[in-house]
């Protein structure tokens, strides 16, 4: 019942969990085009989609605030300067499943795209709470908390809506480009995007740019919200349900930077293919790092060649806020010359500007919350004369 007013979503989309709607564009879709078309644009929901009006809208601002205020969106649009970047954003989900094939975790199953790139123009928040006067660091104001407008997610029985934070580091940064976006690849956003204003938080993860964005508290702790709490966190592999406690989720600090991630979306896994053809996938560095490299294995990991990055952002030191796409393509095969089937273990990884690379093995990375599996990515295939 509480689902029936959802948005009209495209039919090509891999739902991953229907109510609240968890869905990704198919591996080969996702690298169709640089910025991702809307229609295609990965979604992550808690809850229902709130159905509001623009005309009713407004945003609260308070907390550690020299000024708290309520702005209409015609006093966003109109008192600040209105700027757009271009952004991934990524779930720290992504290629869940993949880590849940080698051990069970909780959480929806995500494969390789809940990510995609967009681009968004919106207000920076710096500049709003500037305006609002924000209290500084000194006088405790260190994290910047959001409300959404979506209420009714299971985890949150006592009818709070969604939320995270980030800190204020981030968010008064000047390269930090934190946003209050009302427009996504320049049209006014989609419902599933956070209509009418969300929070786009370029390099971290993804659930801190909430939609939907009813109130921002600055507040010297982090959200109160179960999923700054009690979710988005990274244990090591030896926390389970069963030793889990209060103390170890509570002195764990809530994810916020993304790690450097990469995936083969073509050819597909255990498919056939023929010479030549080509490897393509996208990576992304964390943080705004840049990628700087993406090496291709053709025989699980033992040797390596470059790929070639096809899409180069050129953005200011550390401000590498979408993604690349690289491609490897193979001519020749010399195991084809005497036979007739070659099976090979394509694998990527890439590396950042400060030499970061994936870890090898999902067993090394794997924590109960199934979040940052970044590990290489393998796709098996066979090659055929
Ligand atoms: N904001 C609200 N209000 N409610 C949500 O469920 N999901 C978060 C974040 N912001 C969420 C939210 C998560 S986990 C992700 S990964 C991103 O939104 C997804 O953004 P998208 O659906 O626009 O791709
Ligand atoms: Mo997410």
């Amino acid at each position: 019942e509480a689902y029936k007013n959802e948005p009209y979503r495209n039919q090509e989309f891999v739902v991953n969990f229907k109510d609240p709607f968890n869905a990704e564009p198919t591996p080969t879709r996702l690298i169709q085009s640089y910025i991702t078309p809307t229609e295609h644009f990965y979604v992550r929901n808690h809850a229902p989609v709130p159905d509001i009006k623009e005309s009713a809208y407004f945003l609260r601002i308070e907390g550690l605030i020299g000024k708290p205020m309520v702005l209409t969106m015609d006093d966003i649009k109109s008192k600040f300067e209105k700027v757009t970047i271009a952004a991934t954003l990524q779930c720290a989900g992504n290629r869940r499943t993949m880590m849940s094939e080698y051990k069970k975790v909780k959480g929806v199953g995500w494969g390789i795209a809940s990510l995609s790139n967009g681009t968004w123009s919106g207000c920076r928040l710096r500049d709003v709470l500037e305006y609002c006067k924000a209290f500084s660091k000194d006088s405790g104001a260190f994290h910047a908390c959001f409300w959404g407008l979506d209420f009714g997610c299971p985890e949150e029985p006592d009818g709070k809506p969604y939320g995270s934070s980030i800190t204020m580091e981030k968010a008064m940064d000047p390269e930090g480009d934190v946003l209050l976006a009302y427009e996504m690849n320049g049209e006014t956003l989609t419902r599933d995007h956070g209509y009418p204003l969300r929070v786009v938080a370029p390099g971290i993860i993804g659930a801190r740019s909430v939609k939907w964005l009813g109130r921002i508290i600055i507040s010297p702790y982090e959200s109160e919200s179960f999923f700054q709490r009690r979710d988005y966190k990274i244990f090591h592999s030896g926390i389970d349900w069963n030793n889990i406690t209060d103390k170890v989720w509570d002195s764990t600090p809530s994810l916020q930077e993304l790690s450097i991630q990469s995936a083969i979306c073509s050819p597909a896994p255990n498919s056939t293919v023929y010479l030549p053809f080509t490897i393509m996938g996208y990576a992304t560095g964390g943080g705004g790092r840049k990628i700087e490299r993406v090496d291709i294995s053709l025989d699980g990991g033992e040797s390596w060649d470059y790929a070639e990055i096809m899409t180069e952002e050129k953005g200011p030191v550390n401000r590498y806020w979408s993604w690349v796409f690289f491609r490897y393509t193979i001519t020749h095969l010399n195991q084809l010359d005497h036979q007739k089937q070659v099976p090979l273990k394509l694998m990527c990884r890439a590396w950042d500007n400060a030499s970061n690379t994936q870890p090898r093995d999902v067993k090394d990375i794997w924590n109960l919350r199934g979040v940052m599996n970044n590990c290489y990515h393998i796709v098996d295939i066979v090659v055929e004369n």
